[in-house]
């Protein structure tokens, strides 16, 4: 008897090419140049990142993992069964799997911008579980939620972990919490995982890995932009660097240059000069009051709360 498969794939493009060219000159062209992080994420730099998941220094997503194992009982009981979950930045969708047997969901709906990578993993899933519906969208949903009607509407729950809510400036965090407030609906929610502040020793080598798996990760971002850019960058005109920055309290990621570097893209360049640095990440870190009030004023209800035993890491369950 065969097994029938419900596997969709939709690719919705938000910005077209001429918008992210036009975006990534003007931030190589800035006083203080800048690159989005999402552009971090080609298909090599997905695996880099899945990679980074499995450092010793990399504490965010066994801890994480370690919160969602020990508690996922009680997840389970707060979330409810038959849930549409929706996975914003799902990459290889290893972390929403491990939710499948408590959830139960309806829908698997895996959501990134790195389209090749989920499609891979999504039909890999989906032979797994061919009970659940599963519909893989290729998105940028950094600006807006607007998901297609293949989408249920009934008890969705977005499930947003690993502190990527961290990647964004705490201005623009809330408006994305307030974007996923209102794509809820009345029965949805939001599981999120969110990074705490800690002392930099913990902090910094998570960033900076003996290995130079992080560094990989920061510098194929140049490789990337050679493809969308027609650029020539060279990888190895450049040095990794991860510091934490009280003040902000973010992890802050550049690339520096190692000497006087020339660099030329279709239709212009920029003279990089030696320790000119290009801001690649932040990874902003939160105390649990601060997230919380976040997600108050973004008009979430009841939260339920679950952390570490060294509170290193919390996931919460808000309501709609
Ligand atoms: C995806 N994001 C939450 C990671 C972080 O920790 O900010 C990306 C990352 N950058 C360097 N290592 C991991």
């Amino acid at each position: 008897e065969g097994i029938s498969l419900s596997y969709g794939f939709i690719q919705l493009y938000q910005q077209n090419d001429d918008a992210v060219r036009a975006e990534l000159r003007e931030g190589l062209l800035d006083e203080h140049p800048w690159i989005s992080p999402k552009y971090l994420y080609d298909a090599l730099g997905s695996k880099l990142f899945a990679a980074i998941c499995a450092l010793p220094e990399y504490y965010p997503t066994r801890t994480e993992q370690g919160i969602l194992q020990e508690n996922m009982r009680a997840i389970g009981k707060s979330v409810g069964r038959g849930v549409t979950l929706i996975d914003l930045g799902a990459g290889d969708c290893a972390k929403a799997a491990k939710l499948f047997p408590a959830l139960q969901p309806a829908q698997y709906v895996p959501v990134d911008i790195s389209v090749e990578y989920l499609r891979e993993a999504v039909s890999a899933l989906q032979c797994l579980h061919p009970q659940i519906q599963m519909n893989g969208i290729g998105m940028d949903f950094s600006g807006s939620l607007d998901l297609p009607d293949e989408v249920r509407r009934e008890k969705r729950l977005f499930f947003y972990p690993g502190s990527s809510i961290g990647n964004f400036t705490p201005e623009q965090a809330a408006a994305f919490l307030g974007n996923v407030r209102d794509a809820c609906g009345r029965d949805g929610g939001l599981l999120i995982g969110v990074d705490l502040i800690k002392d930099p020793g913990i902090l910094e080598p998570a960033y900076d890995d003996a290995i130079g798996l992080t560094a990989a990760f920061n510098l194929n971002m140049l490789q990337h932009l050679n493809v969308l850019l027609g650029a020539d960058f060279r990888p190895n005109d450049w040095r990794h660097r991860a510091r934490f920055h009280s003040g902000h309290g973010r992890i802050e990621m550049h690339l520096e240059a190692r000497s006087e570097v020339q660099v030329r893209w279709n239709g212009g360049g920029r003279l990089f000069h030696e320790g000119q640095w290009i801001h690649t990440e932040s990874s902003y870190k939160y105390t649990r009051e601060a997230f919380l009030a976040m997600l108050e004023r973004a008009g979430f209800g009841e939260v339920r709360c679950w952390t570490d035993p060294n509170n290193w890491f919390l996931v919460c369950h808000a309501r709609a």
